[in-house]
């Protein structure tokens, strides 16, 4: 049958031919990301496309000079990453995860059970708030000020130190949406701790979170994706003066 014909008999059915090879290849369109191979924000949806084997384009951003497409594409934050799928942009990472876990089917990111799926997003969201943040927060501030930054971070850790007790990986015998959401904690937070003289997690107080980032790192698509330490801590660091610069000069 020529091609043509074929397009017709599958239109007849209501599908395109477009779309039938969409449907039996499981390529589902363009796939660029805006991004910064240092940014924890942006590894996790790198790691995430690799692990549904997503093939897709990096597009590198300068967030000194924020480029066109970053702006139209996330006028709301302005911040990377922004998935494009066939140009229809998707922003904030835990968003995206949910995207790319819901449009490519595979390797399952989320749990199945609708009880567990919440659980993991509040988990989620609670270490993009407090963690991350918090870890931030400890490694900017100085003096007096920084002693209580990293205990009150260290309190919410422990809460993420109960999750993981007994447990491989956040997604049980394979790792999965909060494992990639977790996932910084591998490399960034030891550079952000280097950059702030300090230490945040010590793997006697924190021995299951300890156990998990060492059989985090040994899955190969994580390890493909690392950036080396010293850039991260450039990064932290280029951005703590950045930010102490702005606070400076303010009137
Ligand atoms: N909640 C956002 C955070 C993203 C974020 O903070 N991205 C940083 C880079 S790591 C950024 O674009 N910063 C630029 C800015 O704040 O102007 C997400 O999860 O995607």
């Amino acid at each position: 049958m020529k091609t043509g014909q074929k397009e017709q008999n599958l239109q007849t059915n209501c599908i395109s031919v477009s779309q039938f090879y969409r449907i039996s290849t499981g390529k589902m369109g363009e796939v660029k990301v805006i991004g910064s191979s240092a940014s924890l924000f942006y590894t996790r949806v790198e790691w995430a496309l690799k692990l549904k084997g997503v093939t897709y384009e990096y597009i590198q951003e300068d967030l000194l000079n924020k480029s066109e497409l970053l702006l139209r594409s996330n006028p709301v934050h302005k911040k990377i990453p922004v998935l494009l799928h066939d140009d229809k942009p998707v922003a904030e990472s835990l968003v995206i995860l949910e995207y790319i876990d819901e449009t490519w089917k595979g390797y399952s990111l989320l749990p199945q059970d609708p009880y567990e799926r919440a659980t993991a997003r509040f988990w989620a969201k609670f270490v993009d708030e407090k963690c991350v943040i918090g870890s931030w927060q400890a490694m900017a501030a100085e003096g007096e000020a920084k002693e209580k930054a990293r205990e009150s971070v260290q309190e919410q850790y422990a809460f993420i130190e109960k999750q993981i007790r007994g447990k491989k990986f956040f997604g049980g015998e394979q790792i999965g949406y909060l494992d990639l959401v977790m996932g910084w904690k591998t490399l960034w937070l030891n550079a952000m701790e280097e950059v702030g003289n300090m230490k945040l997690l010590d793997p006697e107080k924190f021995p299951s979170l300890h156990q998990w980032t060492e059989n985090f790192k040994q899955i190969p698509i994580i390890q493909e994706s690392m950036p080396p330490q010293e850039s991260l801590v450039n990064y932290f660091q280029g951005g703590l003066n950045y930010v102490r610069s702005l606070a400076a000069n303010k009137p």
